[in-house]
């Protein structure tokens, strides 16, 4: 799948792009199914809620799962990312990010390019961010929030938080993001089940907590430059895959069940 260059001017200019309906609901329901299946799993990439030990975030899945060594490589989502970033990218992180009904923590206020800087040594901020929604994602049960256009501000300096949740994150100050805000508009990425999101390394964004009723499970695949690789290797794999073979789309129908032999 191909992007039209009033959509490429659209990212370049808003620092991410919202697709509707990019999945069906018979493709949403195979990786859910995954997604069952890998969170029963008793797995140190499953990593918890400080407070009610939900599943808050889980990483590694193409390692883990048939399905989603698949859905990594997608053409709806490898081609695009191809027309943004260049031709030769590597897998850096597979997740599904949670947000149980009433107990979904937030994320902080943040640029993706701080943590692969300061914890994996990427050169570049030329990462970016391919989000699946599993879920609807409304106002209300905790979606991104992203200050369009924030990119322009380039790298920003962070502070390493580790207390607020349970996954560490390099945060970007409150004078930083109030005066981000006289120039940046505040939205909320929302849309059904199936709708996708592309955001690039230096987009400043966050999430609430969820106090609504309804789940809210988003894939997220970071895909980088070859050229632009990790220089550090601090983490465990599942926080930065270091396999820097270039992904090769699959077939539009690969994630089709396959009929019984
Ligand atoms: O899942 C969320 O609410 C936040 C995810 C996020 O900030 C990210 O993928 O960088």
């Amino acid at each position: 799948m191909k992007l039209s260059q009033d959509r490429l001017n659209e990212f370049q200019e808003n620092g991410y792009l919202v697709i509707p309906d990019l999945f069906s609901a018979e493709e949403i329901a195979e990786i859910r199914s995954a997604m069952d299946r890998v969170f029963e799993q008793d797995d140190p990439a499953n990593i918890r809620e400080k407070k009610s030990g939900s599943v808050r975030t889980a990483m590694g899945l193409h390692l883990r799962d048939a399905l989603f060594a698949k859905l990594v490589r997608h053409p709806r989502l490898i081609e695009p990312a191809q027309q943004i970033a260049g031709d030769e990218l590597y897998v850096q992180q597979v997740k599904i990010n949670v947000k149980v009904a009433f107990e979904g923590e937030q994320w902080q206020w943040h640029q993706d390019f701080s943590t692969h800087h300061h914890d994996d040594g990427v050169p570049e901020p030329l990462a970016l961010n391919l989000h699946i929604f599993l879920d609807d994602v409304t106002q209300f049960n905790g979606p991104l929030y992203f200050f369009r256009g924030s990119q322009r501000f380039g790298s920003v300096a962070t502070r390493h938080d580790t207390e607020t949740t349970s996954y560490a994150l390099w945060v970007v100050e409150q004078d930083k993001v109030r005066e981000i805000a006289e120039g940046c508009e505040l939205v909320a990425a929302t849309g059904k089940a199936g709708t996708a999101l592309i955001f690039g390394d230096c987009l400043v964004h966050g999430s609430p907590p969820n106090m609504s009723p309804w789940n809210r499970a988003i894939f997220s695949l970071i895909v980088n430059p070859v050229a632009n690789a990790y220089t550090q290797v601090t983490r465990k794999d599942h926080h930065h895959h270091r396999d820097l073979t270039p992904i090769e789309p699959l077939a539009d129908d690969c994630l089709a069940a396959q009929p019984a032999a």
